[in-house]
Order: structure tokens, then sequence, then C-alpha cells
């Protein structure tokens, strides 16, 4: 709930700006302090009310970068960035979203070439002016045109990590508001899509101005967008916020109606007409006494639910749907057959199975990841650094002897956690599918993932079924590679890989982190119909991102998957027993 992501958004723009201007050391600080902030476990705002030296308390964050904090909570802006965004008026965020261009090339296509704007960087490429440039080609050319594309398709959508602290911040203060009833969000984000158009939130009222009233004026609006007398917009944080307002007796099939997804309305309101109803956002009507039901108004007919959403699908002689299932993905008949599974929750997870410490790219210790997956309520966690091998870069990942040390060290920490600790690896999966850990290592490990993070484009079916094959792999890391918005990953054959799991005992993990959703909710469905394993895990590289795990729970949710289906939701026994 915190504003803490969105401060550490400004100090990675003031980072990218000064590395564009090839400043030295400057940008890695504010990266890290932007890290430390972003994973803080309380609100920055509130240290930042008790002044610059309270700020300077959170990790890397320097007396500078903690008075620029403080500043941007009191002022709403940093006046140091607004000279950088000035002095390098480009579209920073756009054009770095451009696989392939980073600060730095932004600056000098800027420098070079006067490159704004995703659409200035794309004519550069077409009229072949990139290649023209010294240290660019051909080939970097095409890259970027490639990347061009990609980025423009993603433009407009936001992470649902980013949204989804927004949407349950405007929930939070609704909830103070007393004209307000029942309140929720809706849309996309009800649903947990991976990105977010635009955050919808429905409210319960019969004073609809005052609670439009009490919406435009929050605080965290930086702008009114629209604003009518049951409906209005504003923006928070870049996105916009969508608001309607109803009556009490409305409010069930306003919240279905406006959860969308759009096909799962249009297949629900067929689904009606077949039995003499018409279901819209006021609620569901019986309209076999009207004389022409197609020309009939919105609210015509005898009324038979609407006052909650529950009632909307029991009028229809469906039970509830979970709003991750309307997708239009077989929901409407599995629910209608009574075959709805129960999806794992939240509560159901008991460990983690994938996270990293200091010994690779983590920024804490074994210890530290130990005692904060206690804290967190797990009963136990796996530590699995990265190996050395393709993909892995300036030293990040562990030889076969570091991670023969390593295991000692957990053995260690083991002893005295109050969680089961296991002893892991994340390996790489070469572009052929091997393996590059020593299997007397393998053997000593209690549990191997084995991620792709290199070659992430073409088809990697072969590659991953290979490496499913291997005899000690247990878990297939992220298995497309992709960073949502991004990069695209992997592509691969979902039922083949998914096939191969089952058969060879190898679960496909569900990457929490939100920016990758790595099965996404889409390829879970697949693998829990082909009776693959999932698992759901964060990929933590500190003890605040253990906190991830519900966008991991969310998106096997969308792919129907329940608690049977998910190996950390056993007990540390039964993950023992898997990894066998
Ligand atoms: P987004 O914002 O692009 O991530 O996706 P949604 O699903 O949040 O879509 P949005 O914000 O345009 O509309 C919210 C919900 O309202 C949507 O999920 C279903 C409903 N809705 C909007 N337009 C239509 C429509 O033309 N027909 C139907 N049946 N439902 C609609
Ligand atoms: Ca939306
Ligand atoms: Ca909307
Ligand atoms: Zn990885």
């Amino acid at each position: 709930m915190s504003r803490n992501a969105e401060v550490a958004a400004l100090l990675e723009e003031y980072a990218d700006l000064l590395e564009a201007r090839d400043v030295e050391y400057k940008p890695q600080a504010y990266r890290r302090a932007a890290d430390n902030v972003r994973d803080y476990p309380e609100d920055v705002e509130e240290l930042a009310a008790e002044g610059p030296d309270a700020v300077a308390n959170v990790e890397q964050v320097g007396d500078s970068i903690a008075e620029k904090v403080v500043e941007y909570f009191e002022t709403g802006e940093i006046e140091e960035l607004n000279e950088q965004r000035e002095t390098l008026p480009v579209e920073m965020e756009a054009l770095t979203r451009v696989e392939g261009v980073g600060p730095k090339t932004v600056g000098d296509l800027y420098e070079r070439l006067g490159v704004r704007t995703l659409e200035d960087l794309e004519s550069a490429a077409r009229e072949g002016e990139i290649r023209e440039l010294k240290g660019y080609g051909e080939k970097s050319e095409q890259n970027i045109l490639d990347g061009v594309e990609f980025a423009r398709q993603v433009q407009g959508r936001e992470l649902l990590g980013n949204a989804r602290p927004i949407g349950e911040q405007v929930v939070a203060y609704f909830d103070d508001v007393p004209e307000i009833g029942r309140c929720a969000l809706a849309g996309s984000l009800r649903r947990w899509r991976e990105t977010i158009g635009d955050v919808d939130l429905l409210a319960e009222s019969e004073e609809k101005e005052a609670v439009v009233d009490a919406f435009t004026d929050w605080e965290r609006a930086s702008a009114v967008i629209e604003a009518g007398t049951d409906k209005a917009a504003i923006r928070v944080a870049g996105m916009r916020v969508d608001l309607r307002v109803v009556v009490p007796s409305e409010y069930g099939s306003a919240l279905q109606y406006f959860t969308g997804s759009k096909n799962h309305n249009i297949t629900l309101r067929n689904y009606a007409i077949e039995r003499g109803l018409k279901i819209n956002e006021y609620g569901v009507f019986d309209v076999s006494d009207l004389d022409d039901p197609q020309a009939a108004g919105q609210r015509e007919g005898e009324r038979v639910a609407g006052e909650t959403e529950e009632s909307m699908y029991a009028a229809l002689d469906l039970p509830w749907i979970p709003p991750e299932m309307r997708e239009d993905r077989g929901e409407i008949a599995a629910a209608a057959k009574g075959d709805l599974p129960d999806l794992v929750t939240e509560a159901d997870v008991r460990g983690d199975l994938h996270c990293h410490t200091t010994w690779s790219d983590g920024d804490d210790t074994i210890a530290e990841m130990a005692a904060g997956a206690a804290e967190f309520g797990h009963d136990y966690v796996c530590i699995s650094d990265h190996a050395t091998g393709p993909g892995m870069v300036g030293g990040v990942g562990l030889d076969d002897d570091e991670l023969r040390e390593q295991v000692a060290e957990v053995r260690a920490v083991d002893a005295d956690a109050d969680v089961d600790v296991f002893a892991g690896v994340e390996a790489n999966v070469d572009a052929e599918g091997g393996i590059s850990v020593a299997d007397d290592v393998l053997a000593d490990l209690d549990l191997v993932v084995a991620s792709p993070h290199n070659a992430l484009d073409g088809d990697g079916t072969d590659r991953l079924v290979a490496a499913i094959e291997h005899p000690s792999v247990d878990v297939l890391g992220h298995p497309s590679g992709r960073l949502i918005n991004r990069r695209q990953g992997l592509d691969y054959d979902v039922r083949a890989v998914a096939q191969a799991a089952a058969d060879n005992d190898v679960a496909l993990e569900v990457n929490a982190n939100p920016n990758r959703l790595d099965l996404p909710g889409g390829a879970v469905q697949v693998a829990v119909e082909e009776g693959a394993t999932i698992a759901v895990d964060t990929d933590a590289h500190s003890p605040a991102e253990y906190r991830n795990v519900r966008y991991g729970v969310h998106t096997a949710r969308r792919g129907w998957a329940e608690a049977a289906d998910v190996l950390n939701a056993r007990d540390a026994g039964g993950v023992r027993e898997f990894c066998h």
C-alpha cells in the first residue's frame, strides 16, 4: 500500500538521465537506492515525514538521495530531476523499453540524431540513419526496428505489479469515505491480468456526487481527466483510474459487468438469452413476458438479480466464477457442469523454492533469507543461487567448488533456522538443453531449478524438453525467459513441454516476479490439463520480494490451478519426495 515503488521509479529515471550523459558511479548509486526504497518493508513516505535523516536509514540511501525523497513527498516533484529532464528532453521510459537500447544509447542518439520519442527512433532506423553512425551497424539498426515494434505494442499497458498497489491504495482511501458502502477493484486488475490498461474501481453509494468529489480530491491524483455525476477518471502515478458509482441494488450487476473480460461477458450474455433472461450492468431481467425483448430498454423486464455478484450468476443457475477465470476459456461451460476447479489460494503456499543470496546476485545472506522466509510465514525455503554458465555475466554465477562450499553453509544455517532450508541451485539451460553443473554437485543438492538465461529467441521446445529430461532437474525456472513489456522470450510448444514435465516429474515454475509471470496463466491452464505440477516461486533477491508470491498465485489461478497442482503447496516432506 505504500508509495515506495513510485519514488523508486523516479530515482531510476534520474539514474538513466545521468547515465545517458556519461556521469559515472552516481547512476549505480541511484539504482541501488531505488531497489532498496522499492523493497523497504515500511512506507518510506512516513520516514520522509520525519526528514532526510530518517530516510537515510534505508540501506544504500545517502544524504542527497534522502533529500530528494523528502522533496518528492513534500512537493510532488524533484527539482534536479526536472532539470535533467530539460537537459535531455527524451521519452526515456519508452525508448529504453526497446530491447538493446539503454540510457547511453538514448543520450547518444539524441545528441547525434535528435531522437526524442519512439516515433523518432523508428524513422531514424527506417531511413538508415542509424547504420551510418560510428559504433552502430546494419544489424543494430534492424534490432532497433524489431524492438520498436514490440515496444509500441506494449505501450500504455502497466505491469500488474505496479498497478495493483495503486488500486489497493484507492480502495483503502475509499474505506474511510463515509458515503461509500461496498467498493472494489474491477476490470483487468480484479482478474489479475499481467498488464493493465487502466485501473477500474466501483463504489456503492446513495450520494454519488460526494463520492466523485472524494475521488477527484484524493491527494494522490496528479490530474482529473474527467468528472461527471456518477463517474470520473483521474491520473495516479501515470495511470488512469476509472471510477463508477452505483446504487446498492445495482452494485453486484455493475461489478460483474465491469470486471469483464469483455469476452466472458459476451458469452455469459448469450447464455442468459438462451434461458429467456437478459443480463447487463443493471441486473438480470426475465424478459420472457415482453412482446419484443430485443427492443426493450436496459432496465425492462422482471428484475431477478443484481444486488450481489453471486446473485447474478445464481440467476443463471451458475456458481460464482472467480474473476481470474473470466477470460472466456471455457469457464462458463465448466461452471454449468459443476466442474469449476477449487483454485489455489495465497494461504495454500507453504514455501518458496527459488531465491538468491549474496552468493550470486541477491542482496542478503542465506541466514537473512531464511529468517525472512520464516517471518513471511513459510515452512521452508530453497536457496537457489545462479550457477555459472551461458547467460551469466560479470562472474555472478557459482562454479562447482563454490556450490559445494555453499551447500555446507546452507546445512549450517538450516540447523538453526526456523524454516527448513533446502540446498538448491538455479542452473542454466544452455542452447542445447544441457545443464552446466557437475553431476556430483547436482547429486548433493536437495532441489535443482534449471532456467534458460541466454539465446532467448526462436523456438525453445527441444531445449526445454531436454532440460526436463535431465535426471537431476526438479523445477524448470521461468521457461520462456520473457520480461513483460521488454523481451518476448522463447517460443515453445506449451503442450509438449507440459507433457514432458508430467512424464518426468519436473515442476514448471510460475515465476511470480511481476516482470516475468512465467509461466503465464494460459500456459498454466495447459500444464494443469496435461497433469504437470507447477511451482509458484518468487525468485526473491531480498526477503521483501517474498511478498510477490501473490502475483504468482493469482497467475496460477488464471490457469485454473488447484492446490494439488502446486508443488510448494505441499509440506517440506512432500517437496523432498517429489525431488527424491
Ligand atoms: P484493460 O483496462 O485494457 O487492462 O482491460 P479491462 O478488462 O479492464 O477493460 P476496460 O477497462 O476497457 O473495461 C472494464 C470492463 O468493462 C471490461 O473488462 C468489461 C467491461 N466492458 C467494457 N467495454 C465493454 C463492451 O464493449 N462490452 C462488454 N460486454 N463489456 C465491456
Ligand atoms: Ca481496465
Ligand atoms: Ca476502464
Ligand atoms: Zn533466472
